[in-house]
């Protein structure tokens, strides 16, 4: 009887010990497709995925660039070494090159050391043909702050050196779902990574895409301002480097900037917190019931049923506490 007592309690040690080894969920697997140099919260956006992915909270399996920015890649390459990941692969999108002239690549190129130029790799079509050929089925998160031709370039694949699947049966194979930051909820007009002066491109992905989709909306990134505080942070900081440069020149901030850095909207940063921390009934809640629609224009709605697998978030934590939490996450302070 005692021997049987003993090995019983040796069992439950063993179980407490799985118990708190293992991670209380999956880490996510995580692709980032950015239009990284134009608004500073893609630049927020990678710095939370390098400190998420330092803490082992997520792994960070590439990034993908709709811009073609000739210091995209050399900017990204930078942040990326900051962070100590140097390795993290990249691709490229391969048309209808893309210039700003207040874009905040160059600065943070300049200010950083980098090795990798946009000659210097893949096409994203590519990339997110190899990296997912090589993943576990429905493992995958693929987390959009742009956009969306990369995807509509993959769904549109065809079987190469790297699957036999053509690029819809792949994504639906090896993604688990999208977090795509765009559109307005429940509808809108005019949002820029849905309409990105590219006519049909959301409209396709949205129809296409085989596998569960949640939005973040406009209305909630606008409502969470970040920034300012990088003014006490060390200047040769990527976040200060890339938000100073932004809120000295973007369009819709050089008016009020005084030589300081300004607040901005965090728009990237939640796509990002919602893929990695989740946050249901905390950060925000999901409406599930229905699905979003785009037209030719990337004007959306959502259209109200229990057709499909989209959802989109609506906040519901003080938007100030989750400005603060993600700034925590950025200066790797949490
Ligand atoms: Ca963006």
């Amino acid at each position: 009887m005692i021997v049987k007592k003993t090995a019983f309690v040796a069992l439950m040690l063993v179980v407490l010990a799985l118990t708190l080894t293992a991670p209380a969920f999956a880490q996510p697997k995580i692709i980032f497709d950015t239009d990284f140099g134009g608004d500073a919260d893609d630049l927020g956006a990678l710095v939370m995925l390098h400190n998420l992915h330092n803490r082992g909270e997520c792994e960070l399996l590439a990034i993908m660039s709709w811009s073609t920015e000739e210091y995209v890649i050399p900017a990204m390459d930078g942040v990326n070494r900051y962070y100590g990941n140097p390795d993290v692969p990249m691709g490229i999108r391969h048309r209808d090159a893309h210039h700003l002239d207040w874009n905040y690549n160059r600065p943070i190129a300049d200010a950083l050391p980098h090795e990798r130029t946009n000659d210097d790799v893949p096409l994203a079509v590519d990339l997110y043909r190899q990296i997912l050929a090589q993943q576990d089925d429905q493992s995958v998160t693929v987390v959009t702050v742009g956009p969306l031709r990369n995807i509509e370039d993959l769904l549109r694949s065809e079987p190469d050196e790297h699957s036999s699947l053509p690029g819809k049966e792949l994504v639906e194979e090896k993604v688990e779902k999208f977090v795509i930051m765009g559109g307005h909820f429940p509808e809108g007009t005019n949002e820029w990574n849905f309409n990105g002066n590219m006519p049909g491109v959301t409209q396709y992905v949205l129809e296409e895409l085989p596998v569960p989709v949640v939005f973040s909306g406009y209305e909630i990134g606008s409502q969470i301002q970040t920034g300012a505080a990088f003014n006490e942070i060390d200047p040769e900081n990527p976040l200060y480097v890339g938000y100073k440069h932004f809120s000295e020149y973007a369009p819709w901030m050089r008016d009020r900037y005084e030589g300081e850095i300004l607040d901005n909207a965090s728009y990237d940063q939640t796509a990002v917190l919602y893929a990695v921390r989740g946050g249901l009934g905390v950060y925000w809640d999901k409406v599930e019931d229905g699905y979003c629609v785009a037209d030719e224009n990337g004007d959306n709605r959502w259209v109200e049923g229990d057709n499909g697998d989209h959802a989109y978030l609506v906040l519901r934590e003080d938007p100030d506490e989750i400005a603060r939490l993600i700034l925590d996450i950025k200066l790797d302070e949490f």
